[in-house]
């Protein structure tokens, strides 16, 4: 697999792989990285990089069906088209695209143009636009998984997602449960929330506050493994569990996109540190 591509600019740095347009690091001038990537990732053509923010498309999870394969979707297991990266005031853009040409696909037979512009600077800013470029009218899930770099994911507390209703996917989970407060790592914690707010990570071991601002999403995704579910994974460290905490942003299950020929969406995901 090529290597990935920096994209430095007084205000900060990134590195991403073609591959998947996955960002794998991005670090703020005069902060440390923010992104957290597994020592156990592959980097093999057809396999999902573990870490940084994979872009989850067509489908999140094994999709509406339950039967989708593979899971999240094929965008993150291809190359995506490199258009080309820009100075913008005290950022640089990186674009990169992903045509329905280049992805057969049976579960998804439809005619599309994926792009993912990266902003690059003091904040990293990823923007997913999705347009319908055939004759007929699609629906699909999108998220942006982004992996965070903690401490210690045992002392992290979640604000932002008090009162919001949520599909609990951990063990003994299920639907219409509604957050109560921050949300805290106690177990293995994957939670799908209907909301649209921002989200603050506080981590009193780094010392920082990690905020996702977005547009364009109807969900935020939760997620921290924990002992049994790392253990499991073959690209996950069976310790790495407290050094890392998912907040995702998406559009999945019943808040998946609709577009008609021609239509577009975009899907933004601030990430600021202070
Ligand atoms: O976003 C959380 C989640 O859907 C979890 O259920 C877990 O499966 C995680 O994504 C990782 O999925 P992956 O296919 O990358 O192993």
């Amino acid at each position: 697999m090529p290597p990935p591509r920096t994209f430095s600019c007084p205000t900060g740095t990134a590195q991403i792989y073609d591959h998947g347009a996955h960002v794998v690091a991005w670090q703020p001038a005069g902060a440390e990285p923010v992104l957290w990537l597994s020592a156990r990732s592959q980097f093999e053509e057809g396999a999902a990089i573990r870490g940084g923010i994979p872009v989850c498309f067509p489908w999140f999870g094994p999709g509406r069906s339950g039967e989708a394969n593979p899971p999240h979707g094929f965008a993150r297991l291809v190359p995506w088209h490199f258009l080309g990266a820009s100075e913008a005031g005290a950022e640089v853009i990186a674009s990169y695209e992903l045509g329905s040409a280049e992805v057969e696909s049976a579960q998804f037979p439809y005619e599309f143009v994926a792009r993912l512009d990266v902003g690059v600077g003091a904040n990293l800013r990823l923007s997913l636009t999705l347009t319908n470029t055939g004759d007929v009218d699609f629906s699909y899930e999108e998220a942006l998984h982004t992996y965070l770099a903690v401490g210690d994911s045992r002392e992290v507390v979640i604000d932002g997602l008090d009162g919001a209703t949520y599909l609990d996917k951990g063990p003994g989970g299920g639907p219409g449960r509604r957050q109560d407060g921050p949300v805290r790592f106690v177990g293995e914690t994957d939670r799908v929330y209907h909301s649209t707010a921002e989200v603050r990570l506080t981590d009193p071991v780094l010392e920082r506050t990690l905020t996702v601002t977005k547009s364009g999403s109807a969900n935020t995704v939760v997620w921290n493994p924990w002992v049994t579910k790392s253990a499991a994974m073959s690209d996950f460290g069976d310790d790495e569990w407290t050094g890392m905490a998912c907040i995702e942003a998406g559009n999945v299950l019943a808040d998946a996109v609709s577009l008609s020929p021609g239509e577009s969406h975009t899907l933004t995901y601030l990430l600021g540190v202070s």
